[in-house]
């Protein structure tokens, strides 16, 4: 076992700095106490032109807060949230927290048998959707909460740090959607690591163009810039050209995906990331030449970091000190990385800290598999440390695609495709993709001699209805026979 040589954590932090990771606090805490200390500070900003300070966003939440009271939910219950991001889904969000709800974020992609699928694993009591007619078979509203009685006075921050805030629901590494539970504390600690990594200030306004979904935009876009008493401008729509006024108009960060700045680079708009105090690359790896590009033709050194929706941000390159392209750099504040024994150079990464969840919601086998016996986390990807205790990540061991910075399980789209009769047996896979990262691509062998051409068509309509766009193949290969080992499992390398 080799673990990455300690402090590591210094790196990352100014002299003089404790990492101060909010210890026994919750997220509600950490943000009324700075919307308490600043009233008059601007949270959020929209592209729009609105403006919403710490005191408006208080009285905005806890109005919000009472209609969930209103409505009879109690603290301890679960909401699907699944909208494009608005004030009024971030206020719905944060309500929800200080009520002492448990929000089960979904991708707006999402089909309605998948998000009837997660509800019948999360047993939420009501979905805030942009779409009621997505509705699974539960009460819904749309994020301005209108669907909801008018608010009553109820109790509000009374959440424990224990407490679940957020279950997110991913594949872990064994292709099976779980919801993976994270705590207020895992939040918060993840939130306070970056802030201080990052020397995230009250000055600092993020343009996030992120989904508010997800563990990026959610655990460090959203709960970052509240944390460090900092302010957003929410970008409805990610676009190169909506960054660069962005900036304009004042934005001092950006964190995206490596599609993003893929989509950057090859735009007119790169030169506006150039006045950042900051760029962020996350959720997949940054290909070093695109690092490179950005640098050489901005002077930007975009910072890449590396994290999971268990763990939230784990490894990040440091803000002062050598932003190495090709590495996701050194084991955030609290956090310790080591590497399993591996074979051939490369081991498994495995992870503890504050920002660790417990498990997966109602899958004890799953949560154990999860951990070593020592209680480290299996990242279930692969890397290595180089000599100054740098991270590479490698490949993965988990059967995983990442397209765009979202992920795809082959096993769930197989198991989608398999349902249809003309299909004998499939495989999926990713291929390289300079834009996306990955592709997904399926691998079929065609139940009867059939009209390929038709097929595609009868399998592109049939994924339609039960995947979410960004799941469904967009290259489809007609083979003979799926190689699979003597066990049964699909060899995805010998795939043509
Ligand atoms: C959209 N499409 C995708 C896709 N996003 N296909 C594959 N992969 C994706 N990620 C589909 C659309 O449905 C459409 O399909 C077609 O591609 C073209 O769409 P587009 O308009 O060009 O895409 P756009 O809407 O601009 O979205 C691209 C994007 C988006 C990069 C802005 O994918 C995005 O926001 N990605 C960020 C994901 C993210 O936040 N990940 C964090 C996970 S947390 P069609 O069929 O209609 O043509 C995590 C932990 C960590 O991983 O470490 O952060
Ligand atoms: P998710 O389950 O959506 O949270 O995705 C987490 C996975 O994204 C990780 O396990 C990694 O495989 C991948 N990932 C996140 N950040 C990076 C990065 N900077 N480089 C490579 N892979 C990353």
């Amino acid at each position: 076992m080799t673990a990455s040589p300690a402090p590591h954590w210094s790196a990352h932090l100014p002299p003089g700095v404790e990492a101060d990771l909010g210890s026994g606090g919750t997220l509600p805490g950490a943000w009324t106490a700075r919307w308490a200390s600043e009233p008059g500070a601007q949270v959020i900003a929209t592209t729009a032109g609105r403006i919403v300070t710490a005191a408006e966003l208080e009285q905005l939440t806890a109005a919000a807060a009472g209609r969930y009271a209103a409505a009879g939910l109690a603290p301890g219950d679960r909401i699907i949230m699944s909208a494009g991001p608005s004030v009024e889904l971030v206020v719905a969000y944060l309500a929800a927290l200080r009520y002492g709800l448990t929000v089960v974020p979904a991708n707006t992609a999402y089909t309605a048998v998948e998000l009837a699928n997660l509800a019948a694993d999360a047993h939420p009591v009501l979905a805030v959707l942009d779409d009621p007619g997505r509705a699974p078979d539960l009460p819904v509203t749309t994020p301005d909460l209108a669907g909801l009685p008018r608010p009553q006075a109820t109790p509000l921050d009374r959440v424990e740090s224990a407490d679940p805030a957020l279950i997110v629901y991913t594949s872990g590494t064994t292709g099976r959607p779980k919801g993976a539970v994270l705590s207020h504390a895992n939040l918060l600690a993840s939130a306070h690591a970056v802030r201080l990594a990052w020397r995230w200030t009250p000055e600092d306004r993020l343009a996030l163009a992120l989904p508010l979904f997800h563990i990026h935009g959610l655990g460090v876009g959203l709960h970052g810039t509240l944390v460090a008493g900092a302010s957003l401008l929410l970008v409805p729509r990610f676009e190169p050209a909506a960054i660069a006024t962005a900036v304009e108009d004042g934005a001092t960060m950006f964190f995206g995906v490596p599609t993003m700045y893929h989509r950057l680079a090859t735009s007119p708009h790169l030169d506006g990331l150039r006045p950042l105090r900051l760029a962020v690359s996350g959720s997949a790896p940054l290909p070093a030449e695109l690092h490179d590009a950005v640098r050489e033709r901005t002077g930007q050194r975009i910072l890449e970091r590396y994290g999971m929706t268990e763990t939230v941000m784990l490894v990040s390159n440091p803000y002062d000190g050598p932003r190495r392209p090709g590495t996701v750099g050194l084991p955030l504040p609290g956090v310790s990385v080591r590497l399993a024994p591996g074979e051939g150079g490369v081991s498994e990464i495995e992870v503890t800290g504050p920002n660790v969840f417990g498990g997966y919601l109602d899958r004890p086998a799953a949560t154990a598999e999860a951990f070593t016996a020592d209680g480290w986390f299996r990242t279930g990807d692969l890397g290595v440390l180089d000599d100054d205790g740098y991270l590479l990540i490698k490949g993965r061991a988990k059967e995983l695609i990442i397209t765009g910075g979202y992920n795809v399980y082959p096993r769930e789209v197989e198991e989608t495709l398999r349902l249809h009769p003309a299909v004998g047996d499939v495989a999926v896979a990713g291929v390289p993709s300079t834009e996306w990262g990955e592709t997904v691509v399926a691998y079929v062998v065609p139940a009867d001699a059939v009209d390929t051409a038709t097929l595609e068509d009868d399998l592109t309509q049939w994924c339609a209805g039960l995947l979410a766009p960004y799941k469904r193949p967009r290259v489809w290969r007609w083979i003979d026979m799926v190689p699979r080992n003597a066990l049964g499992k699909v060899l995805r390398h010998e795939l043509p």
